[in-house]
C-alpha cells in the first residue's frame, strides 16, 4: 500500500523537530517503541515515496595516486546509480577527493609542492581514472572548494549552537595515516624497519603517536543510545549484516567524546574553527560533511539528503556508522538510508601498500583488460563480506570464460549469417514452442525460459542488497543455459528447405535473441559499453532498454514482440575479444627496483 505523500511529509517534519530537540530533551525520554518508530521514519518512509536517489563513494585522500580499491568503490556506486536510472529514478551520484588534514599537508611537503597544487594534481588523477572507466558521477567534490568550506562552517555552528561542542583537552593516541584517534585497547606494539619499537593501530597497522593538546570536543558520548535505537529499528541501515553486527557490538561499550579540532600550529591545512583562528576543524568532520555539501546543504539539501546512500570500505565503517550519524543527529538532520560496506582487495594475501610495492594500478589494468572487462571482474569477483585476492590471471580466465566465450559466443552463434542470412530478428512459432509442453522443446528448455523470465526480479533483489556478484552469477548461469539450449537443438543441423525445420530454427534464434536482450539490458549497470554493443546488434533502440522494457519473450505469452522482423544492427564485430596471456605479459608494467627488493 502506498502511504499518502502528505502523511509522509508530515511525519518527517515531526521527526525533524524531534531530532532537533533530541539533545536537550533526549529521545530517551520517549518509550523504546516510540524511539524506534521515530528513527525508522527518518530512514525509510521518504525513500519509498520519492523517486530521487542519492549515492556516494568515500571521498579519496589525495596523498597518493588511485589504486584498484578506489576504483572498486566507484564501480559499485556507479553500478547502483545506473541501475536506479534504469528504474526511472532521478539519481545523483557523488564522488571526489578529501584534501585537508595532516597527512595531505605532510605529503605535499614531502613532494616539495605547494599544497593546493599538489591536491589539484592528484585529484585530477582520480577524476581521469573515473572518466576513463565510465564512472558516471553527477558531482565531483573537492573539500578545498569554497562551497564545501562554507557548508562545514555552517554545520559546525549548528552543533555549537546546540551545545554539542565544548573546549577541552585531548590526550591519547593518534594515527596520522588513518587521521584517527584510538583508545589504548586499539593500539599494539610493533617494530619499524630500523628495529625500533613503535606503537601501531591494531586495525590498520599504521603507526600511532601520543598527542596531548587543547582542542574542541564533540559530545559523542551522548548519542550512544540513539545510535543503538536507530540500528535496532533499522536492521537494513548497514549492509551486509556482518558489518551491522560489528557496529552494534562497538556500541555495547561507552563512547568517549570525540576531539573535533587540532591546534592550528600543528595543522594549518584545513578549515579554521569559526571564531577561533587557533584551531583547525578535524579532517573527518570536514570530510563527512561533503555528502551534505553535494546535496545542497545548508539551504536546499532535503530532496537529496532524505534519500542518501553511502558506499564505504570496511576500513572507514566507524566514521560512517558512528561519528557521522551522531553528527547528523546532533545537527537535527535525517540519517542516511543505507551504508553499504565492502571488504578489501588484497594482493598476494596482503593489503595493497606503496611500501610493499604491491599496489595495482587500475588505469593500467583497465587498458590491459578493457574498461568493461575490469568493471565486470571487480563486480563479479568482489564479495562485500570478505576480502578478495587480485591476480591478472584470475581476470583473464574470468573474462575469457564469461564475456568472450559464453556471452560473446552466444551472440556470435545466433547472429551468424549462416544461421540468419536475412540478418533480422526472426519470428517465433507458437506451435514449435507451445506454452503447454508438446512442440519440439524439452523440459530443460522450459526450465531455461522460467529462469530467464525470473531473472530481472532476481537481479533486482541482488542489486538492491549490493550483492552484485550474485546478480552476475545468476546472469551467467542463464547465459550458460541459453548456450545449452542452442547446443541441444543444433539449429545448424536443421534443413532450411523444410518449412517446419525453418520455423523451429527461427524460433530457436528468436528465443536466444530474447535471452540476449534481457542479459544486455540487465548488464548495463555493470558493462555499459558491452551492453550497448550487444543491444545495438540486436536492434534494440536506446529508449527500449529500461527495466520496464525487459518483458521477456512476449510471443510465448501470445503478445506482440516489437522486435520481430526488425533488422539486426550492422556491427557484427566480436562482443569481447579473448585475452591472450602473452599479450598481457607484454603489457605488464616493469617492476620497480624497490618492489623487486621487497618481494
Ligand atoms: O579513507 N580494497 O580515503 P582513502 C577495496 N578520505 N577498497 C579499498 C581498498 C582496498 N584495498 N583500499 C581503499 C579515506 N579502498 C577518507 C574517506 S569519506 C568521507 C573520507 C576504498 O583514500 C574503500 O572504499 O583512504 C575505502 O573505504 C576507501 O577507498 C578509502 O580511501
Amino acid at each position: 500500500m502506498r502511504i499518502p505523500f502528505l502523511f509522509v511529509t508530515r511525519s518527517c517534519k515531526a521527526v525533524h523537530r524531534l531530532q532537533q530537540s533530541s539533545f536537550l530533551s533526549p529521545v530517551s525520554a520517549l518509550s523504546s517503541h516510540q524511539r524506534i518508530a521515530v528513527l525508522r521514519n527518518t530512514s525509510t518512509h521518504f525513500c519509498k515515496e520519492d523517486r530521487s536517489y542519492y549515492i556516494t563513494t568515500p571521498i579519496f585522500y589525495v596523498n597518493a595516486s588511485p589504486h584498484l580499491g578506489h576504483l572498486y568503490s566507484a564501480v559499485i556506486a556507479d553500478c547502483l546509480h545506473r541501475y536506479k536510472l534504469l528504474h526511472g529514478f532521478n539519481s545523483k551520484f557523488a564522488t571526489g577527493t578529501d584534501e585537508h588534514g595532516l597527512k595531505i599537508q605532510q605529503a605535499a611537503e614531502a613532494a616539495g609542492k605547494d599544497t593546493l597544487t599538489f591536491c589539484t594534481d592528484v585529484s585530477e588523477r582520480f577524476r581521469h581514472l573515473f572518466n576513463s572507466c565510465n564512472i558516471s558521477y553527477t558531482d565531483y567534490i573537492r573539500t578545498t572548494e569554497h562551497s564545501h568550506c562554507q557548508a562545514v562552517k555552517h554545520f559546525w555552528a549548528v552543533l555549537c549552537n546546540k551545545g554539542l561542542i565544548y573546549k577541552g583537552s585531548y590526550e591519547g593516541w593518534y594515527s596520522t595515516q588513518d587521521e584517527s584517534f584510538l583508545t589504548p585497547s586499539q593500539v599494539g606494539d610493533a617494530w619499524d624497519s630500523s628495529g625500533k619499537e613503535i606503537k601501531v593501530s591494531l586495525e590498520s597497522g599504521h603507526k600511532v603517536e601520543w598527542m596531548k593538546e587543547e582542542n574542541y570536543m564533540f559530545r559523542l558520548s551522548a548519542f550512544r543510545f540513539q545510535l543503538l535505537d536507530w540500528l535496532r529499528g533499522n536492521p537494513g541501515a548497514i549492509k551486509p549484516v556482518r558489518f551491522y553486527q560489528a557496529v552494534l557490538q562497538w556500541l555495547q561499550e561507552d563512547l568517549p567524546d570525540l576531539s573535533v579540532s587540532r591546534q592550528r600550529s600543528r595543522l594549518q591545512w584545513g578549515i579554521p574553527v569559526p571564531g577561533d583562528a587557533e584551531q583547525t576543524i578535524y579532517v573527518w568532520l570536514d570530510a563527512l560533511v561533503n555528502y551534505l555539501t553535494v546535496a545542497g546543504y545548508p539551504d536546499k539539501h532535503s530532496q537529496w539528503w532524505n534519500v542518501a546512500h553511502h558506499i564505504v570500505g570496511k576500513d572507514i565503517l566507524k566514521f560512517h556508522a558512528i561519528y557521522w550519524p551522531a553528527f547528523l543527529l546532533g545537527a537535527g538532520l535525517p540519517l542516511p538510508q543505507t551504508i553499504y560496506v565492502h571488504s578489501h582487495w588484497t594482493v598476494g594475501g596482503k593489503k595493497m601498500s606503496k611500501s610493499l610495492g604491491n599496489v595495482v594500478d587500475p588505469l593500467e589494468r583497465s587498458q590491459m583488460f578493457t574498461t568493461d572487462g575490469m568493471r565486470y571482474f571487480l563486480l563479479r569477483q568482489g564479495v562485500p563480506d570478505s576480502d578478495c585476492d587480485y591476480t591478472d590471471n584470475k581476470v583473464m580466465k574470468l573474462l575469457n570464460a564469461e564475456l568472450a566465450d559464453s556471452l560473446g559466443g552466444l551472440l556470435n552463434r545466433c547472429t551468424a549469417p549462416a544461421l540468419n542470412p536475412a540478418q533480422v530478428y526472426p519470428s517465433f512459432c507458437r506451435q514449435c514452442l507451445p506454452s503447454q509442453h508438446g512442440g519440439r522443446a524439452v523440459v530443460e528448455d522450459y526450465q531455461m525460459l522460467d529462469a530467464v523470465k525470473n531473472l530481472p526480479a532476481v537481479v533486482e533483489q541482488h542489486y538492491e542488497s549490493m550483492h552484485v556478484y550474485k546478480a552476475l552469477e545468476a546472469i551467467s548461469a542463464c547465459v550458460r543455459q541459453t548456450n545449452g539450449f542452442v547446443q541441444r537443438h543444433a539449429p545448424w543441423k536443421l534443413d532450411r528447405m523444410d518449412s517446419k525445420d525453418q520455423h523451429w530454427l527461427d524460433t530457436i534464434i528468436h528465443v536466444s535473441l530474447e535471452c540476449l536482450r534481457i542479459y544486455g539490458t540487465l548488464l548495463q549497470p555493470i558493462v555499459p559499453e558491452i551492453s550497448n554493443k550487444l543491444l545495438c546488434r540486436l536492434g534494440v533502440q536506446p529508449d527500449e532498454r529500461s527495466w520496464a522494457d525487459v518483458n521477456f519473450l512476449p510471443r510465448y505469452q501470445g503478445m506482440d514482440c516489437p522486435f520481430e522482423g526488425r533488422a539486426l544492427g550492422s556491427d557484427s564485430g566480436l562482443l569481447f575479444s579473448r585475452l591472450e596471456s602473452q599479450n598481457i605479459d607484454k603489457q605488464k608494467p616493469k617492476k620497480t627496483k624497490k618492489a623487486e627488493h621487497l618481494k
